[in-house]
């Protein structure tokens, strides 16, 4: 990458370098596994045994107690791993690929925005996918998604840029149909982040965020994205008073972002979500971008650029929480379902049954 690469020549490099390379975690992977068939063969062969006590005495019904309950954490935490299994194979298609939730209230401009990161995708030669979600399956479309004055987006639909990042358009988590829930809340499940569009007419209208509490609650990243930051002035052209379409001020787009900042961040507060989550937020034009030509100035004037910034903040941590996703998953569930059970259920019990080995 040159040095004075755009951040648009950035992000599309990164997302394009995803290198979901797996097999560095294969073998923590697999000590890990290694660890809990030890850990399993131990607690078998190592039963509490009551020889030399009477049978029906105090300590011999502990033990007894011991072994069932242990028996039972082994059973516990071998279907609590097998439960996981349906949400991690869908999740596993995803797992070479960043999610973005494209969120916000109808007109926010979330189609013309996600179409517009598209053919910047497409303009470097990047492959550009859409697709949206029909019956409960993925359907690839040629079309790209529809924007317009009424309210156009009822379903939940997709493009995969570079094979690799995809942003999802979504008609609002409420509105879609119920055939589609399902599908729809694992989708949304294994999104890494999500684009809050609010638009400049009104910026910050928390009470959006409610829909996303669930999300949030998982510790995805949050960033604002002002949008339709841009007026229409009149100008005299070769004599004649024309309308020109110009990009909000430097001033009153500062404003409008830290205004956005601060609603957010009292929301997220009042929501019992960590404040980190909160990404600054960013102004765009996606109109003056287009009416421009999309070119470097005018993406760069439109607010692209520090949006194409703010997209790397946002996808890089991701990126490399999935290259270790595999073994976090392993040990969290060592952690939690091995670990946990033994010490809530069995330790405690043999404290207080006063068996010490
Ligand atoms: N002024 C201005 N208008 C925009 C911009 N981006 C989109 N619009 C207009 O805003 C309206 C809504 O745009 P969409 O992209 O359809 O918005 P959406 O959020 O996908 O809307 P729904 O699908 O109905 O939820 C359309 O009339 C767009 O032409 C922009 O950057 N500036
Ligand atoms: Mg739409």
């Amino acid at each position: 990458m040159k040095a004075d690469a755009s951040n648009e020549e950035r992000l599309i490099a990164d997302v394009d370098a995803f290198e979901f390379i797996t097999h560095d975690v294969t073998t923590i992977v697999h000590s890990m596994e290694e660890w809990l068939a030890r850990l399993s063969a131990h607690l078998q062969s190592n039963r509490r045994t009551w020889r030399g006590l009477k049978e029906q005495s105090e300590l011999a019904r502990k033990a007894d107690a011991i072994n069932t309950l242990v028996n039972q954490s082994m059973v516990g935490w071998t279907e609590q791993w097998q439960s996981y299994e349906p949400a991690r194979a869908f999740a596993d298609s995803f797992d070479d690929k960043v999610l973005l939730l494209v969120f916000g209230k109808f007109n926010a401009g979330k189609s013309s925005f996600c179409n517009l990161l598209a053919s910047r995708f497409a303009a470097h030669g990047k492959d550009v996918r859409y697709f949206y979600l029909d019956g409960g399956q993925i359907v690839e479309t040629p079309e790209r998604f529809q924007a317009g004055v009424t309210e156009m987006t009822s379903r939940l639909q997709g493009v995969r840029l570079a094979g690799k990042l995809v942003l999802v358009d979504t008609p609002g988590l409420h509105s879609v149909t119920p055939e589609n829930a399902g599908l729809t809340q694992r989708f949304t499940d294994s999104a890494d982040g999500v684009l809050w569009l609010t638009s400049s007419t009104s910026p910050g209208q928390v009470q959006e965020l409610d829909e996303l509490g669930r999300e949030l609650h998982k510790n995805k990243p949050l960033l604002p994205v002002v949008t339709r930051s841009d007026v229409y002035e009149e100008d005299e052209v070769d004599g004649e008073i024309r309308k020109i379409l110009r990009n909000k001020t430097q001033e009153n787009r500062t404003e409008q972002e830290d205004d956005v900042n601060i609603r957010a961040a009292d929301k997220l507060s009042q929501m019992g979500v960590a404040a980190e989550l909160l990404k600054p937020p960013v102004s765009i034009s996606t109109y003056f971008a287009g009416a421009h030509g999309q070119t470097h100035a005018a993406m760069n004037e439109a607010g692209f650029e520090r949006l194409f910034a703010a997209l790397i903040a946002v996808t890089e941590p991701t990126l490399a929480y999935k290259r270790r996703k595999q073994a976090e998953v392993l040990l969290h569930h060592l952690a939690e379902n091995v670990i946990g059970a033994l010490n809530s259920k069995v330790v405690s019990l043999r404290i207080v049954g006063g068996i010490y080995g």
